[in-house]
C-alpha cells in the first residue's frame, strides 16, 4: 500500500533518498494522508496545535534579493521601512500576543545579518519576552559564532532560518547569499544549543523534485529541526515572484504530509499563506500532520487570518492550542 514501510516506532532517519521521497509525492493521496496521520499520532496529540505570534521588529530596506520578499530594498513593494523597534514597544506587542493565547513570540528582522549592537537590543527583547512566560524565537539572517553565543546566553529558545527551497532551485530565487551560507548559520545555531526552526516556501515555480530535495535536506541534517515551517508563497505586488503559477492546494498538503513522515518528532508549522487557504484546506493540513501555526492578524508584513476566524476554526475542528515547549 505504501512506498515507505509504516514504522510507527520510527527510528529517526537521516538517510532519505530522492526516489523514495518522490514516490511519496506520487502515491495515492488517501494513502499518503493515512500514513502521515499514523506517524503523527505516534508522536503527538493529534488535536493539539502550538501557536506562535510574529512581529516584524525591523522592517524593509533589506540588502538581499530574495525574489519572494516584499522587504528587499531592490523591489518596489509599497512597504514602509522601519528601524529596529525600541524594546518597550516590542514587549507591549508580546503581551498582547500572550493575552490572545500565543505560547511563543517570534521576532523577525529584515537583515542580511545583524550588527553586534543590534544583537544587544534583541537580547533585551528576548529576556523581556521570556520574563512574561513565553518562549522566544528570532529570525535575523546570517549569524557569526559570537552573535549565536550571545543569543544563547541571552536565553533564546529558537532561531528561524529557512533553506527556502532545494539547492538546485535556490539560485532562481536568491543570488546574494548561497545555500551553504544558510547551512553554516544553521550549524552554528545547532552547535550553540538553540532549537532550530527551518523550512521553506512552496509555490515559487519549483518542481516536485525541488520540494522533495528541500525536505531531504532538512531531514538529513544531523538532527531534525525542532520546528519546520512550510510557507505557501504570499504573492506580493512588486516582487519578482508576483504572478508565479498558482500552486495546486493538494500539492501543498502533500508537502505537509511528507514533512511529517520524514520528520516525525518535529513541529510542522502551517506558516505563511493561510489567509489564501480555505478552512477545508487548513483542516487537511492538520490531518496531514501540521501542528503549529502563526496566530495574529499579521505575519511580518502581510496579512494572516483574523484571530476570531482562527478561534472559530479551532472550535469547529475540535482542536486546541498547547504543547509549546521543546526543552532540551
Ligand atoms: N531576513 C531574515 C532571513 O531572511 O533569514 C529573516 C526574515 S525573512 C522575512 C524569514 C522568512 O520569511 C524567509 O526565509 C521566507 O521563508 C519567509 N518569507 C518571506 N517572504 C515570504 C512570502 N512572500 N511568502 C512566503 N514566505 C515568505
Ligand atoms: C517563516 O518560515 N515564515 C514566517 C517566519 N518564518 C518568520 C514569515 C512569513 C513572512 C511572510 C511574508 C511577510 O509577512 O512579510
Ligand atoms: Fe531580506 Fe530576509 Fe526578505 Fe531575504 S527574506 S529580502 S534576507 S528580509
Amino acid at each position: 500500500m505504501s512506498a515507505v514501510p509504516l514504522n510507527i516506532d520510527s527510528i529517526l532517519r537521516h538517510d532519505w533518498q530522492l526516489d523514495e521521497v518522490l514516490a511519496l509525492f506520487k502515491m495515492p493521496f488517501n494513502n499518503l494522508l493515512f500514513q502521515a496521520q499514523v506517524v503523527h499520532r505516534a508522536h503527538f496529540d493529534p488535536n493539539e496545535i502550538q501557536i506562535s505570534s510574529l512581529l516584524s521588529i525591523k522592517t524593509g530596506s533589506c540588502s538581499e534579493d530574495c525574489g519572494y520578499c516584499p522587504q528587499s530594498a531592490r523591489y518596489d513593494a509599497d512597504l514602509e521601512s522601519e528601524a529596529l523597534m525600541p524594546v518597550d514597544e516590542v514587549l507591549k506587542s508580546a503581551q498582547q500576543a500572550k493575552d490572545q493565547g500565543a505560547s511563543r513570540f517570534c521576532m523577525g528582522a529584515a537583515w542580511r545579518s545583524p550588527k553586534d549592537k543590534d544583537i544587544e537590543r534583541v537580547v533585551e527583547m528576548v529576556q523581556g519576552v521570556k520574563a512574561m512566560g513565553m518562549e522566544t524565537c528570532v529570525t535575523l539572517g546570517m549569524l557569526t559564532d559570537q552573535q549565536t553565543q550571545t543569543l544563547k546566553e541571552g536565553g533564546l529558545d529558537y532561531y528561524n532560518h529557512n533553506l527556502d527551497t532545494s539547492e538546485d532551485y535556490y539560485s532562481e530565487v536568491i543570488t546574494t547569499r548561497t545555500y551553504q551560507d544558510r547551512l553554516d548559520t544553521l550549524e552554528r545555531v545547532r552547535d550553540a544549543g538553540i532549537n532550530v526552526c527551518c523550512g521553506g516556501i512552496v509555490g515559487m515555480g519549483e518542481s516536485d523534485k525541488d520540494r522533495a530535495n528541500l525536505l531531504i535536506e532538512l531531514a538529513n541534517l544531523p538532527r531534525h529541526p525542532e520546528s519546520v515551517p512550510i510557507n505557501m508563497l504570499v504573492q506580493v505586488e512588486g516582487t519578482p515572484l508576483m504572478g508565479a503559477e498558482e500552486l495546486d492546494p493538494l500539492t501543498f498538503i502533500r508537502m505537509v504530509a511528507i514533512a511529517r513522515i520524514l520528520m516525525p518528532e518535529s513541529r510542522v508549522r502551517l506558516s505563511a499563506g493561510r489567509a489564501d487557504m480555505s478552512d477545508e484546506m487548513q483542516a487537511l493540513c492538520f490531518l496531514s500532520g501540521a501542528n503549529s501555526i502563526f496566530y495574529g492578524d499579521k505575519l511580518l508584513t502581510t496579512d494572516n487570518p483574523m484571530t476570531n476566524h482562527d478561534v472559530a476554526l479551532f472550535d469547529r475542528l475540535g482542536v486546541y492550542s498547547g504543547g509549546s515547549s521543546y526543552t532540551e
